[in-house]
Order: structure tokens, then sequence, then C-alpha cells
């Protein structure tokens, strides 16, 4: 592999930066760049040594630094790996860079580095995520939950109940394999395991699901069709008079979004056009685009005008639009055509976005959805992650309900099967495709 380099602090006045290489080279590339102050030779892994960077070509100084090489496999990407610390400020961690570079390093991409951790078995997917997550918390209960990934305490229980998993195929395949040579299989035992797995998948999504919004934020879409007040609201619950606001339907044509954290789970409301037959291309754009963002919100808050009576288009987007979601019947301060008892099965909240009224019990029932008190655990899991772990379950319902009807044992087994992989792709055991790899990794910062 290439020997990659950047420089891992932010750009801006500081005492120090970092440069970092990784890779084969480094060594080669240290030898053109880095003269040490002191004595000669190579540096020795995992010391700190003081000395120069000067430019490959003319030799000229460019920075006295400290230098950290550390030898392969003790780095964090397991490759020779060497951290150079520089004066901070505008230009020189560039011209260190640059000098690194002439050297025959090249630049490296977004999240190269710990890709290359996660290529070369230093870390697994949660962990390698963890990094990320902990760079980004905002919140101390986002670092915490971070912290349990990047520690790997988030892995360990997914590596244990992936033994489960083995451990029962053995048994299964066994028996399937060598019919005659293996005692039969109690109903009993396989009704246990499968109870068993099913119930820790169970637990995993639960708290998984329920810390996700802490660490990786929550999705608030508010949709409705034009004129019922969703830009009245969405500057009531941000507190400031963000969005425009008239009394013309269609004024809203774009998403417009603003990030507030409350009770420490960092939330991102989006006001959105309102939805209708469309009037002119910008407008069904607009419209579009607040339909596409509804598929990825985690939360909707679908408004009614409840002052006069559903039209057509309130209906289809009754509807259409996804769950989980809250109904506001807005517009109390006009009377009511439309009654909470008229809409069943949906937790409904009245206001009054002009007056104020009833907002805070809309944000108690908005928490009421995204904090869960009643889980304890410090497990998290992002979207992805969840998505993988509720396939698995799929898998292991679906082999359950086939081997109570009576399928024989290979049905099952495959099934099992199946599911593990889901948990093992969430580890990063399995093949993953490089396109996945790759989006996961282009979040990061270059340099991590
Ligand atoms: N009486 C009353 N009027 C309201 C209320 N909420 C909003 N309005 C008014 O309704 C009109 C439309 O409000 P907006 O917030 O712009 O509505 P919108 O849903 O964002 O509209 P589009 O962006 O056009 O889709 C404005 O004149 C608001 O002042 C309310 O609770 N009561
Ligand atoms: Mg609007």
């Amino acid at each position: 592999m290439d020997t990659i380099a950047a420089i891992a602090t932010p750009p801006g006045v500081a005492a120090i930066a970092i440069v970092r290489i990784s890779g084969e080279d480094t060594l080669k590339v240290l030898e053109k760049v880095f003269v040490r102050k002191k004595g000669k030779g190579r540096p020795p892994s995992h010391k700190v040594i003081l000395g120069y960077i000067v430019d490959p070509e003319t030799h000229s100084v460019i920075d006295e630094v400290l230098l950290t090489f550390m030898k392969s496999p003790r780095s964090y990407t397991g490759e020779d790996m060497a951290e150079i610390s520089c004066h901070g400020g505008k230009l020189v961690p560039k011209l260190v860079l640059r000098a690194v570079l002439k050297a025959g390093a090249r630049l490296a991409e977004p999240g190269e580095f710990t890709k290359r951790a996660f290529l070369n078995g230093k870390m697994d997917l949660i962990r390698a995520r963890g990094v990320l997550e902990i760079i980004e918390a905002e919140t101390e209960k986002a670092v915490l939950l971070a912290r349990e990934r990047l520690l790997g305490h988030t892995s360990e229980k997914l590596a244990e109940l992936r033994e489960n998993y083995l451990s029962f195929l053995k048994d299964l395949e066994a028996r399937i394999d060598f019919e005659e040579d293996v005692p039969q299989i109690s109903e009993d035992y396989i009704g246990k395991k499968l109870q068993e797995l099913r119930e820790n998948l169970e637990n995993l999504i639960k708290t998984g699901e329920a810390n996700r919004y802490y660490f990786e934020g929550a999705r608030i879409a508010i949709l409705g069709k034009p004129n019922v007040g969703k830009s009245t609201l969405f500057n009531d619950l941000l507190g400031q008079e963000r969005a425009i606001v008239t009394e013309e339907a269609g004024t809203t044509r774009d998403i417009i979004s603003e990030s507030v954290i409350w009770n420490g789970i960092p939330l991102t409301l989006y006001d959105t056009a309102g939805v209708r037959e469309a009037e002119g291309k910008v407008e069904s754009i607009g419209i579009e685009r607040a339909l596409e963002l509804s598929k990825r919100a985690d939360l909707r808050l679908l408004l009614i005008d409840c002052s006069s009576p559903l039209t057509s288009e309130d209906m289809r987007l009754l509807e259409t639009v996804e769950k989980p979601r809250i109904i506001v019947l807005n517009k109390i301060d006009l009377g009511e055509k439309i009654k909470p008892g008229d809409i069943e099965g949906e937790t409904v909240v009245e206001v009054s976005a002009l007056k104020g009224t009833g907002v805070s019990e809309l944000r108690q029932k908005i928490m009421e959805f995204l904090e869960r008190p009643e889980v304890t655990g410090t497990i998290a899991f992002t979207r992805r992650e969840g998505e993988l772990l509720r396939e698995a379950l799929r898998e292991l319902k679906e082999g359950t309900e086939r081997w109570m009807e009576g399928f024989p044992l290979d049905i099952l087994s495959f099934h099992v099967r199946k599911s593990l992989e889901k948990l093992e792709l969430l580890l990063g055991i399995s093949d993953i495709p490089e396109e996945t790899l790759s989006r996961i990794f282009s979040e990061f910062c270059i340099g991590k």
C-alpha cells in the first residue's frame, strides 16, 4: 500500500501541529526529510526525538520538530508510522507536509488512516466508527457512548453473541452432516437456543437504538400542506425567527434546517415546503425534497390546520407520511373543526404556533419519543448498524417459524447462518463491499 501523509490537526494559529505518515515507506520518507539534532541513524521506535524537517531537494531547514516513529505493527494503522510535531500556524504545517509529499508519500484521503487500521485488523468497524464519533461528540453522553464503542466494549458484546451463534450452528450442522453418528438434538434445546439468540438481539436493538440519538442526533421533519403554520412552529421550537412566515401559501420553497441540543440530544429540525399539487418548477422541486427528507427523518411532525375541515391534501399526507410521527393540530386559537378524537391510533398534540400555546407539550412529546429513561445500557448503534441487527433478527425469526412449521434442520441452519452474516457485517468480519467501506470512512476528516 502507498505511504500516506496528512496534517492531523485543525488549520489555524496554534502552538503545535501534527503531520502524520503511514505506510511501508515511512522510514524512507523520514530519511529524506528528517535530520536528528543529536546522534545518527534510524529513529528508534516509540521514542520522541528532536530534529529538523528539511526540504528533500534543497536540504534547507523548514522547522524544528519532535518526531515519533512507530514501528509496525505497534501503531494506530498497524503499518510503520511517524508523527511529526511541528510548529502550528498558517504555513509551517503545510510546508512540512509538502516536504513529506516530495519525499514520496501521497496525500491521505479522509479517514484513510482509520480505514487502514480496520483493514489491518487493528480494530473492527464499530471501533473504527467510534473514532469518528468521539471526535464529533457534542455532549458528554455522546462522548461516553462513543468511548464505549471506541474502547471495544460494544464489539465484545457482539463477539460474545457471535460465539453463541457459532456454537449453535456447530451443533445443528453436525447433526445435519452426520445424521447416523450424532445423536438427535432435542427440540427443547433448539427452541431454547433460538429464544436465547432472539432475546440477545432484541436487547441489543432496544438499548442500541434508544441511545442512538444521543450520539448520532435525531432528524425531525416538519411536514404538512401549505400555510398550516410549519414555519411558524419551526421558529417556535427553535426560539428564533429563522424561517420566513407569510399568509401566502407556498412561502417555504426549500428545506431549512437548524440544529439545537435538547436534554443532551443533538437535534436537527427541518422546515419544508408545503405539500400540494405544485404550481411551478421551484415549488415542485421543493415538495419532492420535503417528501424525500421525510423518508430519512427519525421523527415527523405532521401539521394540520384544525380551524378548517380536513382536505384531500391532508388525507393524502396522513396516508403517506411515514411513522413514527406526531400529528400536530395547529391554529387552535381559531377554533377546532378537527378534534384529536377524529384521528385514531396516533399521538396528537394541539397547538397554536402563532400564540405559542401547546408548544411545550409538543416538545415534551418529542422528548418522550427520543429519550428512553428506562434504558440504562451504554450500547449505541448507528442507524446502519441498527438496520443490520433488525435484519439479523428477521432472519432468525423466519428460521424459527419455518422450523416450527416442521421444515428440516438444514433450513433452520440456513437462516441462522444468514442472521449471523448480518452480525458479521456489523463487525466488519465478513467482506464488506468497497463502496460501503468508502462511504463509512469518507465521513472522517483528513488525517484521521
Ligand atoms: N391564527 C393562527 N395563525 C397561524 C398559526 N400558525 C401560523 N399561522 C399563520 O398562518 C400563516 C402561514 O404560516 P406559515 O408558518 O408561513 O405556514 P407554512 O406551513 O410554513 O406555509 P408554507 O411555507 O407556505 O407551506 C401565517 O399568516 C401565520 O401567521 C396559528 O397557530 N394560529
Ligand atoms: Mg413555510
